[in-house]
């Protein structure tokens, strides 16, 4: 069932008498649990036309290179195979989404998409929208609850977010069914269309910033993130709650890159482990659906979300106060990137984000704490965790991303004891990890990487 809240009219044209009914993936690249895919599905079904499918690669996508695009791209070759079994052809474009989309659309009665929830993303289907012809329609399928159903305005806190969703996941958290394909698109023809078989073909195409290396131990696609999921729910689960702060331990899902390119659904996600009766069960779903939902909130309702200005106010003005305290040491942007600190455990952290596209959840904290301690100013400390974050991590370049970064100067948390340079913004210090950890262990796993 596709709730109708999830269904956004993107511009007032009718329907077209033209040849196919298009549905541009973007955010949600998957066959499974994409409300999107469902809704045009049903839509081709009803005007009886064949629906194809179109992903337009977008080489340029901000802050992307080579490790991005060969994780995407090794899912969009699952997803082509697996919309062939449906009977569903892919097509894809390479190039500016408003150009290429549009050109698609020519031949379009309809024009489905799915909802994106960054700037850029919300830019790109304005100007869609309002350069087709035929009607165009969202629909959002990231969110478990859709971001402005849970809430009109940008939330505080978890605190504030949590009953708001709450008190709709009975009508949200529940299965989505395959529709079954009534006129097949596999010969259907689409001009200036792209049929790269082969991850290789689309970084060819593609020409992605090479400085970035891909990962080796994780690669892309629904196959490995399901495969992710079942192992994290037999193995790690239970102990989710007691173990996955402490980075000695590998007790995360792994399953955060996959979401960020929307290879797998946070919805599917949430229904697996609901079926379990594991003690982790509430903290993994605490922070799949309330805290990822307000990372989805904040750059809904923020346009500050990726900038220091998007911090609330009382953590801007007591940064403002203590910054010209002074910082020792002071370190450059060099220095910091090549992870030459006097710190092990942060040298830690930012080797293993570079080699591994992956930093532990808890160092991410201690990580952008310590910017703020060593760099000229707070606004340049925010800056540069997003540099490093957007370009090095799988999943960086998302809502969590940037609510992630603005937790660590104040957003979403709340006023502590004054102290230099962070003001009221909470700390974070190397002993509190020495005495919750056993952080040697860390610094060691990723010095043999
Ligand atoms: N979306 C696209 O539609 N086309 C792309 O070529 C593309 C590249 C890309 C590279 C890195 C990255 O982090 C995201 C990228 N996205 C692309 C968007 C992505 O799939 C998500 O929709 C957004 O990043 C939102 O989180």
């Amino acid at each position: 069932m596709i709730q109708k809240t999830r269904i956004h009219l993107l511009n007032s044209n009718q329907l077209q008498n033209k040849s196919y009914v298009l549905y541009w993936m973007q955010q949600s690249q998957r066959v499974d649990y994409n409300h999107a895919l469902e809704y045009a599905v049903i839509e081709s079904n009803r005007v009886n036309l064949p629906l194809i499918v179109l992903f337009c690669l977008t080489p340029d996508f901000p802050d992307a290179n080579y490790r991005h695009y060969e994780f995407m791209a090794q899912g969009l070759i699952e997803v082509k195979k697996s919309l062939h079994e449906r009977g569903i052809n892919m097509f894809m474009v390479n190039g500016d989404p408003v150009k290429e989309v549009v050109l698609v659309a020519l031949n379009a009665a309809l024009l489905i998409t799915d909802r994106g929830y960054l700037r850029l993303q919300r830019q790109w289907r304005m100007n869609v929208a309002a350069a087709v012809k035929c009607a165009m329609i969202e629909i959002e399928s990231e969110c478990i609850v859709p971001v402005e159903t849970v809430s009109s305005k940008e939330e505080y806190t978890a605190g504030t977010l949590r009953p708001k969703i709450q008190r709709l996941l009975r009508e949200y958290l529940v299965p989505l069914k395959h529709n079954s394909v009534k006129r097949d698109s596999l010969t259907a023809k689409c001009d200036a269309a792209l049929f790269p078989a082969s991850t290789k073909e689309i970084i060819r195409l593609v020409k992605p910033n090479m400085t970035v290396p891909a990962v080796k131990w994780l690669s892309g696609g629904y196959i490995a993130a399901s495969e992710r999921l079942s192992s994290f729910i037999n193995h790690k689960l239970d102990k989710f709650g007691s173990l996955r702060n402490d980075p000695s331990m590998d007790y995360s899902s792994g399953l955060s890159s996959y979401i960020h390119f929307g290879q797998i659904s946070t919805l599917q996600i949430a229904l697996e482990v609901n079926k379990t009766h594991s003690p982790g069960k509430d903290v993994f779903l605490e922070e799949l659906i309330v805290r990822r939902e307000l990372a989805y909130n904040f750059v809904w309702y923020n346009k500050n979300y990726d900038s220091y200005k998007s911090l609330p106010s009382w953590a801007a003005n007591t940064l403002e106060t203590h910054r010209t305290d002074t910082r020792k040491p002071w370190y450059s942007e060099t220095q910091l990137e090549k992870a030459s600190t006097y710190d092990p455990y942060w040298n830690a952290a930012q080797r293993e984000m570079h080699i591994r596209g992956k930093m532990h959840g808890y160092m991410r904290m201690y990580w952008g704490k310590k910017l703020i301690e060593w760099m000229s100013s707070p606004a340049d400390a925010y800056a540069f965790a997003l540099y490093l974050n957007n370009k090095y991590e799988l999943d960086g370049r998302d809502p969590n991303g940037f609510a992630g970064v603005a937790w660590c100067f104040g957003k979403h948390d709340r006023a502590w004891k004054e102290r230099p340079v962070f003001g009221k913004v909470r700390y974070m210090n190397a002993s509190g990890l020495e005495r919750k950890f056993d952080i040697d262990a860390y610094v060691s796993k990723i010095e043999a990487l």
